[in-house]
C-alpha cells in the first residue's frame, strides 16, 4: 500500500517510514521541519546527529534501494495538503505532524495557541483533503494517552458503555481530561476525527500513544539511518530523559512524589502497532480507538529501573524528586485496558530493561553532544506560571537560526543542525520554580 506520512522528519516519523519501505509498502512524507528549529528555541539539540533530508532520502537509496517522495510544506495550508493528496493519492497516512510536547504548549500563551491551532488545524485541513481528494483512504491519526488524563476507573478503548438514569448508551466517548494545552488539542483532534468519520463516511484509527522510549528499530541499521532523540526537559519524554541523566551524572529527576504513571511502549513497538493499524484497516464510516501502550509504570520505577542498569555501566546516577513542575495527580490509580493491538497481532518485541542497555550503550557514543546541552536537562516550565519563558530563554531576542534546508549543503557544525545561538547555561541543581 502507499503510506503518506506527515511529519516524516520526527522521532517517529522516520522509524516508521523505514519500517513500511522494509515491509514492502510506498511511502512519501511530508515535514517542514519545525521540531528541529523548535528544539534550538529551547536551547537543544537532538543527542543524535540528524542530516538533512535529502540526506536521509539518499541515504534510503544507498543502503535499502527505495526511494522517499518529499514534500516540504506545512498541514496548516490545505493547499499545500491538498495538492499532496493529488499528486500521491496515498491508500493511508498517518498523521504525526503535530507539535508533540506538552511542557511547550505550557511555554506562555503564544505556545499554547500555536500548539492548538496548529494541530487543530491541520488535522481538519487533512480531514478536508481526504474527503475531496481519497475519501477511501484510511487515517491513522497519533493522539495520546494523555487525552484521558488519570480517572480513578479503568479506562477503556475510546468508547464505554454507560447507564444513566435507567438508560444506557453502549457507545460513549469515554471523558476526557486532559493536563495539558497540548494534551487538550488532541481531545479536540480526537471529537473532529470522530465526526467527520461519521458524517463523511471516512475511516480512522485514532492512536492513543502512551510515553515512547528507546533509539533504535530494527530497519536503522547504519548511523546515516538514525532517528532523532531528544533529551531536553520540553522535548525529551521520561525515561530516555533519564537515562541522559544518569549518562551526565546529573540526579535521575521523577518529578514529585513520582508516583504519576503512564503507559509507556519502545520505539521499535509504536512502529509495530501503526503498522499492524495500517495493514488492518476499519471499515467506511468507522472510527476506532486503539491505546497504544506497552505497559505502564511510574516515574519512581523507571528511575529504579535507569538506576538499576546505569549501575551496570559503571554509572552510579542518585535519584532526586524535584517539585513537579507540572500539574498532575502524584499517586493514583492508572488501569488502561490495551486489547486492540494484541487481538491483531502485537508482540512485545524486547523487555524494557534490554531497550534500557541499548540505550546507555548507544546514548554514551554521543556523550559530547549531551554533554554540550546539559544545562537543558532539568525542569524548566512550570504549568503554574503564565509565563516560563523567562526561566526558558532570558535572550530570545535573538533571532531563530535559520531552518537547515533540505538538499543544503551541510554546515561545518553538528550534521544538519544549526548551530545557532543557545541559551545560556543555568545551575544544573535549580529546579524551577513549583511549589
Ligand atoms: N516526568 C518526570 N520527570 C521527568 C520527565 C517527566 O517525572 O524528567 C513525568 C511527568 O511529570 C509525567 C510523566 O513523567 O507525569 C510523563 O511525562 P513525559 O514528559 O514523558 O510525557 P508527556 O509530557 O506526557 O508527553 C509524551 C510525549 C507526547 C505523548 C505523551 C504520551 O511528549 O507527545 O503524547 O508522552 S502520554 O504521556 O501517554 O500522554
Amino acid at each position: 500500500m502507499k503510506v503518506l506520512v506527515t511529519g516524516i522528519d520526527g522521532y517517529s516519523g522516520w522509524p516508521l517510514a523505514l519500517h513500511l519501505l522494509h515491509r514492502g509498502h510506498e511511502v512519501a512524507g511530508v515535514d517542514n521541519f519545525v521540531t528541529r528549529r523548535r528544539v534550538r528555541e529551547v536551547g537543544s539539540w537532538s543527542a543524535t546527529p540528524i542530516p538533512t533530508f535529502s540526506k536521509r532520502q539518499a541515504s534510503v537509496r544507498a543502503l535499502l534501494g527505495k526511494e522517499i517522495e518529499f514534500y516540504r510544506g506545512d498541514v496548516s495550508r490545505f493547499d499545500f495538503l491538498r495538492s499532496v493528496l493529488e499528486k500521491e493519492r496515498p491508500d493511508a497516512i498517518v498523521h504525526l505532524a503535530e507539535q508533540r510536547s506538552a511542557p511547550y504548549s505550557m511555554i506562555d500563551v503564544h505556545h499554547a495557541v500555536r500548539t492548538q491551532v496548529e494541530n487543530i488545524a491541520g488535522t481538519i485541513n487533512l480531514l478536508y483533503a481526504i474527503r475531496e481528494v481519497v475519501p477511501e483512504c484510511h487515517l491513522v491519526k497519533m493522539g495520546t494517552m494523555g487525552e484521558y488524563g488519570t480517572p480513578n476507573v479503568d479506562i477503556p478503548e475510546g468508547f464505554f458503555e454507560c447507564t444513566y438514569r435507567g438508560r444506557t448508551d453502549s457507545k460513549l466517548p469515554f471523558p476526557r481530561q486532559a493536563g495539558s494545552w497540548y494534551h487538550l488539542s488532541k481531545v479536540h483532534d480526537s471529537g473532529n476525527v470522530m465526526f467527520a468519520t461519521r458524517t463523511w463516511n471516512l475511516r480512522a484509527t485514532d492512536v492513543m500513544q502512551g510515553v515512547i522510549y528507546g533509539i533504535r528499530t530494527p530497519e536503522l541499521t547504519d548511523d546515516r539511518l538514525l532517528t532523532r532523540f531528544d533529551f531536553d526537559d520540553v522535548w525529551g519524554t521520561a525515561l530516555n530523559r533519564f537515562v541522559v541523566e544518569a549518562i551526565l551524572g546529573l540526579p535521575i529527576t521523577p518529578y514529585g512524589r513520582g508516583g504519576q504513571t503512564r503507559g509507556y511502549i519502545a520505539l521499535e513497538d509504536s512502529m509495530q502497532s501503526l503498522r499492524i493499524a495500517l495493514e488492518d484497516p476499519p471499515s467506511p464510516g468507522e472510527y476506532r480507538v486503539f491505546n497504544q501502550f506497552d505497559a505502564a509504570y511510574s516515574v519512581n520505577q523507571l528511575a529504579e529501573l535507569t538506576q538499576e542498569v546505569a549501575g551496570e555501566f559503571s554509572l552510579h546516577p542518585v535519584i532526586e524528586h524535584p517539585p513537579d513542575p507540572r500539574v498532575e495527580e502524584e499517586e493514583h490509580y492508572y488501569a488502561p485496558i490495551h486489547d486492540e493491538l494484541r487481538k491483531r497481532g502485537y508482540r512485545r518485541s524486547r523487555e524494557l530493561k534490554e531497550v534500557l542497555r541499548e540505550l546507555f550503550h548507544d546514548l554514551q557514543r554521543f556523550r559530547r553532544r549531551l554533554e554540550a546541552k546539559r544545562h537543558a536537562v532539568l525542569p524548566r516550565v512550570n504549568w503554574r506560571e503564565a509565563n516560563n519563558l523567562p526561566q526558558l530563554s532570558p535572550s530570545r531576542a535573538a533571532p531563530s537560526p535559520p531552518e537547515p534546508r533540505p538538499g543544503g549543503a551541510l554546515s561545518a557544525g553538528p550534521v544538519g543542525e544549526s548551530t545557532g545561538p543557545d541559551l545560556p547555561p543555568r545551575q544544573h541543581l535549580e529546579w524551577c520554580g513549583a511549589e
